[in-house]
């Protein structure tokens, strides 16, 4: 089988790889011109043996009938002689009997030896012989005697040897006919054999190649989906990707980007519970601000627990913000546990720290029922990867943009909104109260003699003594007023929607507030100060912003002028106190 194979290799090499068609026809044509050749060979070589069995059969008949001839003549002679010896004529009868049916033996021996002119001859003497016994047995009588049997039984003799010499030739003919059919069927069955062990092995070696492909196209076709599925996964990761991208833009407020990235956290790992959690201002708590449990409808997963992390603190004991890299918790992987679980912790989970512009703003904490979540997750590990990093960038960069808001509308010192706020807002509520047909109040506040408590205390006491005010200001007014720092210790409040008794009532008990405040400064020494409140009222002193301040400083002004400590409403000329 083995020369087989290279035979075959030899000849492809010889054709052509892609021959194989064409030498599988050419062997089938010539197997069956060989098949015919063969059939044809043994066809001449049977007609050839039929021949020469025949022949034989035709000598043997030929004996057998000279055998009858010699046996008749031998009868006529026995018959004569006892005729002879008895006078008996019915052995004459006999005789002539015998005669008779000699006659019809050589004629069918006549017939047997027409095709040898030898043979011919000698039955023209062994007839003249027979003839002269039936002239003899003519004019037979006891006294005669057979002259001529001896010499038909040599004529016969003579014609039995050559029958003999032929049937021996004959024979042989035959037998060689034989061998020689024997010797063509065996060669032919031989080549026939080998013919068929040539095209079996070609046949085999086209299967195994065959088996050889279908393996190898099973296996391209394995992988081919195996990519495809990848493809298709990384797909809808990066449309995922995008649209969460999309959303996290769209967010105004940090919960927001809690929400919609919990959201997104759960189409991506699907199959898995999860909590975004992050470091507080004082960096000391790491709060969950938001969470998602169970799989993606249709996605035919069972639903997972609860995501077991609370709120913890101190940060360090989640192992992944204590390394500050992703950290995955599975058995025979990595066995220590994080410390932030109030209950059991579960068996697997991974914490990833939640790093935007090198700072650290909280971790990501996953949680995989089994295995099979577990290597979820790491299929989809860059994709988790750039969604931790788009969160990261949305949380820190909307706290930018709240601490430069902050900054524009704040002031640094106090925490109230600064002028440029106030003249903005003002405008809009102005705009609003005449809409409503509403009232709004306006106070400027300013702190009295504040120049010679700095003087006396320092301009730190003087800053912590502002910081005290603004917080009576923040404590006494609702949560529509706006409370701003005009300038040094100079302040205005507006109070949208307001009656003038009510806003008069309301200087008034911010007044007596800061006059009964006390700021601790050193040891048993406490601060204490007045403050003088100008209001004035829209629409009743005015319908203009600028206006509206302005009458404002002109009752704070009065009320300074009146003794201080005190609120004075802008009147043209009447002064309240
Ligand atoms: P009056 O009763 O007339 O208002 O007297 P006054 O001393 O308050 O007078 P004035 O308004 O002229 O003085 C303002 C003082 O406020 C001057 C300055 O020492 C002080 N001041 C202004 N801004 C700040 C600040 O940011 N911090 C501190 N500590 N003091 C400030
Ligand atoms: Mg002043
Ligand atoms: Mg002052």
């Amino acid at each position: 089988m083995h020369s087989t194979f290279n035979l075959s290799r030899r000849v492809e090499r010889w054709v052509g790889p892609n021959s194989a068609v064409l030498l599988l026809v050419v062997a089938a044509t010539g197997a069956v011109l060989f098949m015919v050749l063969a059939g044809a060979f043994v066809y001449k070589n049977t007609r050839s043996l039929i021949s020469s069995a025949g022949w034989v059969q035709h000598t043997q008949e030929v004996l057998a009938s000279l055998q009858r001839v010699s046996l008749l003549i031998e009868r006529i002679e026995y018959r004569t002689s006892l005729y002879r010896a008895t006078g008996n004529t019915e052995h004459m009868g006999r005789a002539h009997a015998s005669a008779s049916q000699l006659d019809t033996a050589l004629a069918h021996l006549q017939f047997l030896v027409a095709d040898s002119e030898y043979e011919t001859a000698n039955l023209k003497n062994l007839r003249s012989c027979t003839q002269h016994i039936n002239q003899e047995l003519a004019v037979f009588t006891v006294k005669s005697e057979l002259s001529s049997t001896q010499q038909c039984q040599q004529a016969i003799g003579l014609m039995t040897d050559h029958e003999q010499g032929l049937l021996e030739e004959r024979s042989k003919g035959s037998q060689r006919s034989s061998f020689a059919s024997i010797g063509t069927e065996f060669a032919f069955v031989s080549l026939s054999l080998v013919f068929l062990v040539v095209l079996f092995g070609f046949l085999l070696r086209d299967a195994i190649l065959r088996q050889k492909a279908g393996k190898q196209t099973a296996l391209t076709n394995e992988r081919l989906a195996r990519t495809v599925n990848a493809l298709e996964d990384r797909a809808y990761e990066s449309e995922l990707l995008t649209s969460a991208r999309d959303e996290l833009q769209l967010c105004v407020t940090v919960q927001q980007v809690y929400q919609s990235a919990a959201n997104s956290f759960l189409r991506l790992l699907a199959g898995t519970s999860g909590s975004l959690c992050m470091i507080n201002n004082s960096r000391q708590l790491v709060e969950v601000v938001s969470t998602w449990s169970g799989t993606m409808a249709g996605s035919g997963q069972e639903n997972c627990e609860e995501s077991a992390i609370e709120d913890f603190h101190p940060p360090d004991s989640c192992c992944g913000l204590r390394s500050g890299q992703t950290r995955w918790r599975q058995p025979g992987v990595s066995e220590i546990h994080c410390t932030h679980f109030s209950g059991n912790a579960p068996e697997r989970y991974l914490c990833k720290p939640i790093i935007a512009h090198g700072n650290t703003l909280g971790i990501l904490y996953v949680q995989c029922p089994s295995e099979a979540a577990v290597a979820a997750v790491n299929l989809h590990m860059d994709g988790l990867r750039q969604l931790v990093q788009l969160t990261g960038m949305a949380i820190a960069t909307l706290n930018l943009r709240t601490k430069l808001e902050n900054q524009s509308i704040r002031d640094s010192l106090t925490g109230l909104f600064n002028r440029h706020f106030l003249q903005i807002s003002l405008e809009r509520e102005l705009a609003r109260a005449a809409r409503r047909k509403q009232n709004l109040a306006i106070f400027m506040l300013d702190l009295d003699h504040f120049k010679r408590f700095n003087d006396t205390f320092g301009h730190a006491a003087g800053d912590t003594v502002l910081k005290a005010v603004a917080e009576i200001f923040r404590s006494s007014i609702r949560t529509e007023d706006i409370a701003c720092r005009y300038g040094g210790e100079e302040f205005t409040i507006m109070l949208p929607d307001v009656t003038p008794a009510a806003a008069y009532e309301r200087a008034e008990i911010i007044r007596q507030a800061i006059a009964s405040l006390r700021v601790p400064l050193e040891k048993e020494v406490y601060a204490e100060f007045t403050i003088s409140i100008g209001v004035a009222l829209y629409p009743n002193d005015g319908d203009y912003a600028d206006v509206l301040l302005r009458r404002a400083d002109t009752a704070l002004y009065r009320a300074k002028r009146q003794g201080r400590n005190q609120v004075a409403q802008y009147e043209e000329s009447t002064v309240m106190s």
